[in-house]
């Protein structure tokens, strides 16, 4: 392979674009594979799964496209309604499909109970009845050998007076320290923030800052999530990851992108370069700080295809990952400690405008993957076949989604 940069150079390149994609991987979610919408409707998909065999068809397709994605993240509600007693159905199907469960996500919402909050509630009977049901997702994580429960906490309030934030807190407090004493030795608890939505007044875990506390409060197996679209306009995410790294507290991602709040579209639709400069705060960090980060995404389409939207999702993390690696982080510190701001800047921005995309064919050809996952499932005819299937039950059954 020759390049302007001389061969030397590319082939160092290629080399570093190979290693970073051997290693990375990003979890699916069973959400993005059903049928969901807005408050203000939903536009339902003949092809979308209306099962969970169907999401664990769906994410296998992914992962023999890309190669990146051999876990699904599953929610507790609608992957397993029958709680525990689901457990044998659902390693049945990671036998079946190759596929393996990843964050388990209880359900903290969508429950009538849930009305005034869960963990948070001022009713000590249902902060009991939240706090049983992640107990209960710490049980299917163990049973199922799944690493992350991960916490999504709709809590708050929608007017100024209604509730008190500080009693709230304690009773997080209290909550989460319970849940994370019953954690098994490889278990962890993933503290997920979000600053509105549904609550538009006060959301009891709103920024980093709030997570950060209470999973430390809970225990050092609680660290924090990230979504990046659970953040204000502006907000320098790249510096919370770097604050979460250096702490030891980052836990993982849900990945998807915004132009306005949570609008969970397709990874670096919007903003590419926000998503390589979290990449680089990873690629930069030591392997050892890197090793448990768990990468998910979180993304929700009602116009897009859901398997289209994945495969592109998953395809643009490689790149943008496979970007990263070519900083030359050595030389980039060196920069910076002498204050070559132009030349630092350079070094940086360079990897960003690389078009990466010739040596991740190859890596793909390599792995015996096809060079181009889109096109593949164009070709695969498998959309069009599903559609077929699921088509009928997809007209009535329709899951939903906070
Ligand atoms: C909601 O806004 C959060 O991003 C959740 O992480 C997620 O969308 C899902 O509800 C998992 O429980
Ligand atoms: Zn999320
Ligand atoms: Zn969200
Ligand atoms: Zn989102």
């Amino acid at each position: 392979m020759t390049t302007s940069n001389g061969t030397g150079t590319a082939e160092r390149e290629a080399a570093k674009i190979w290693a970073a994609l051997d290693g990375f991987r990003i979890e699916v979610p069973s959400w993005g594979f059903a049928n969901t919408g807005t408050r203000f409707g939903k536009f339902i998909q003949g092809g979308a799964a209306t099962t969970t065999e169907e999401k664990f068809a769906d994410a296998a397709q992914v992962n023999a496209l890309t190669g990146a994605s051999p876990t699904i993240a599953l929610h507790v509600l609608w992957d397993l309604p029958g709680g525990k007693a689901d457990v044998p159905a659902i390693k049945a199907l990671e036998k079946k499909y190759g596929v393996k469960s990843g964050g388990i996500n209880p359900n903290l919402f969508q429950n009538s109970e849930y009305k005034f909050g869960s963990i948070a509630n001022p009713s000590a009977e249902i902060r009991e009845i939240a706090l049983q049901h992640v107990l209960d997702s710490v049980e299917i994580g163990k049973a199922l050998g799944s690493k992350d429960v991960s916490l999504w906490i709709a809590d708050g309030s929608n007017y100024p007076g209604t509730q008190s934030i500080r009693r709230r807190i304690e009773w997080m407090q209290e909550v989460l320290g319970k849940a994370h004493a019953a954690l098994g030795p490889d278990q962890r608890m993933l503290v997920e923030y979000k600053p509105f939505e549904p609550a538009f007044y006060h959301t009891d875990i709103a920024d980093w800052g709030m997570a950060l506390e209470l999973a430390r409060s809970a225990g050092p197996q609680a660290k924090v999530l990230v979504d990046t679209g659970h953040h204000y306009q502006g907000t320098n995410i790249e510096q919370i990851v770097a604050w979460l790294l250096q702490l030891g507290q980052l836990g993982g991602f849900h990945f998807n992108d915004r132009k306005y709040a949570d609008d969970d579209l397709t990874l670096g639709s919007i903003d590419p370069y926000q998503l390589f400069r979290i990449f680089h705060e990873i690629a930069s960090a030591t392997p050892e700080e890197r090793k448990d980060i768990a990468f998910m995404i979180d993304q929700s389409h009602n116009l897009k295809g859901k398997m289209e939207a994945m495969v592109q999702s998953v395809v643009t993390a490689q790149e943008l990952y496979a970007k990263a690696s070519l900083i030359d982080q050595e030389k980039l510190a060196e920069l910076q400690d002498a204050c070559r701001l132009i030349e630092a800047e350079e070094c940086f921005r360079t990897a960003f405008w690389q078009d990466v995309r010739p040596v991740v064919r190859e890596w793909r050809a390599a792995r015996a993957l096809p060079v181009d996952p889109l096109k593949a499932l164009a070709d695969s005819g498998y959309v069009e076949k599903v559609t077929r299937e699921r088509g009928s039950r997809n007209t009535s059954s329709v899951s939903s989604y906070a």
